[in-house]
């Protein structure tokens, strides 16, 4: 039984290590909005809200997701009693979208039912890998040879799977030159939808690199056009953007969509949909991976706790905190061995401590719904 007294939500700025560019855009500092809930013992669960600053990714962004989770969706969770955090995602159904911001509450409310059960967030989940694979995420550079450089390193670091972002401007001939310096690791793109079918020549062009797969090349609604795609072209395709809900992971099965899905537990709203998503897609034979958002601490926790369900079965977008931020807000940081894994810690809950004063020190407002 959870009874949930409170919802906090706080936002902190976050400066990244290095700039973070997609083909929708560059990202300097992060604005995060961590939620804290408490129950009617005192006990505290921690989530984060992992939409971006614009709503460049997906239609959320920082102060339509902090206006949503304190005038819409808190006053839905907070005062109120529940079965199991399992049952939270319903309580907040009757507000349609908005799933990053369902997501920070939820996930918090879970990490606060295993925290109460003493058991580590990656067991209450149904999690059985207590050790996951790692992939890195890397944005397009001033130049081919800092990406070079960003490759070497990352590959040095022991990750398993390298991830390059492409749009028109960086594309063949950086996975060319990416190809030619580092043979047949294990490669893939992502476009965030920055192509249409009227590319399909330079799309079916890539063919000849045998990427891993190529993470969402077409529109960011689309699952039309993307099963066009792919049965026009051999490299697997993965879905990010428009796979929102276990709905839409249904009908991208049945269109023929794409080949694999990168599960971003912000975007399909929370660990109980992230369930889902990953049951539909093992039932299936669909891989999918955890994706990332530029998580702090508290969000890359969480993936880590989902990443161990036995649907995810490829390398994710889920690193080091020393990639991202010079300080993390979580004890100890995340870190990955030698071998590009990360173990889930044994700690209830999500197994980090969170720094609270440094979250005080960087916090720029917050907001205490009861
Ligand atoms: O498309 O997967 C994406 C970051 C922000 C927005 C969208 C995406 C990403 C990443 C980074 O690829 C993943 C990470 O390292 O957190
Ligand atoms: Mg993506």
């Amino acid at each position: 039984m959870l009874n949930i007294r409170s919802t906090e939500l706080t936002e902190i700025n976050l400066p990244l290590v290095h700039f973070f560019e997609t083909s929708f855009g560059r990202t300097y500092e992060r604005r995060v909005i961590l939620v804290r809930v408490e129950d009617t013992d005192g006990a505290e669960g921690w989530g984060e809200i992992t939409c971006g600053e614009t709503p460049g990714y997906s239609d959320e962004w920082t102060d339509s997701a902090w206006a949503t989770a304190e005038q819409i969706l808190s006053p839905m969770v907070a005062g109120k009693e529940f079965e199991s955090a399992a049952d939270v995602w319903d309580a907040m159904k009757w507000a349609r979208g908005h799933r990053m911001a369902k997501a920070g509450i939820e996930t918090a409310c879970w990490d606060l039912e295993a925290k109460k059960l003493g058991v580590p967030l990656w067991r209450h989940l149904g999690g059985v890998n207590q050790t996951i694979e790692c992939g890195v995420s890397i944005g397009i550079q001033d130049s081919v040879e800092q990406l070079l450089e960003k490759i070497r390193v990352e590959l040095e670091a022991g990750y398993k799977r390298i991830k390059i972002k492409i749009s028109p401007s960086w594309d063949y001939d950086v996975i060319k030159t990416v190809r030619a310096e580092f043979g047949d690791i294990l490669l893939m793109g992502d476009a965030n939808s920055a192509y249409t079918l009227a590319d399909i020549d330079l799309l079916k062009s890539l063919d000849e690199f045998n990427l891993m797969m190529l993470e969402q090349p077409l529109p960011y609604d689309d699952i039309i056009d993307h099963a066009k795609l792919q049965a026009q072209i051999n490299t697997p395709i993965c879905l990010d953007e428009p796979i929102k809900s276990p709905e839409d992971a249904r009908k991208a099965i049945e269109l023929k969509s794409g080949k694999i899905i990168n599960l971003k537990n912000g975007r399909v709203g929370g660990h109980t949909q992230s369930k889902m998503v990953e049951q539909i897609c093992r039932k299936a034979g669909m891989p999918v991976w955890c994706g990332g958002m530029l998580e702090s601490g508290i969000g890359r926790a969480h993936n880590i706790a989902i990443s161990t369900l036995a649907g995810y079965t490829m390398p994710g977008d889920v690193s080091a905190s020393k990639r991202y931020w010079h300080e993390d807000i979580i004890e100890p940081a995340v870190e990955v061995s030698a071998n590009g894994t990360i173990t889930a810690p044994e700690a209830p809950g999500i197994g980090f401590d969170v720094r609270r004063n440094q979250v005080e020190k960087i916090s720029k407002r917050r907001v205490l719904v009861t």
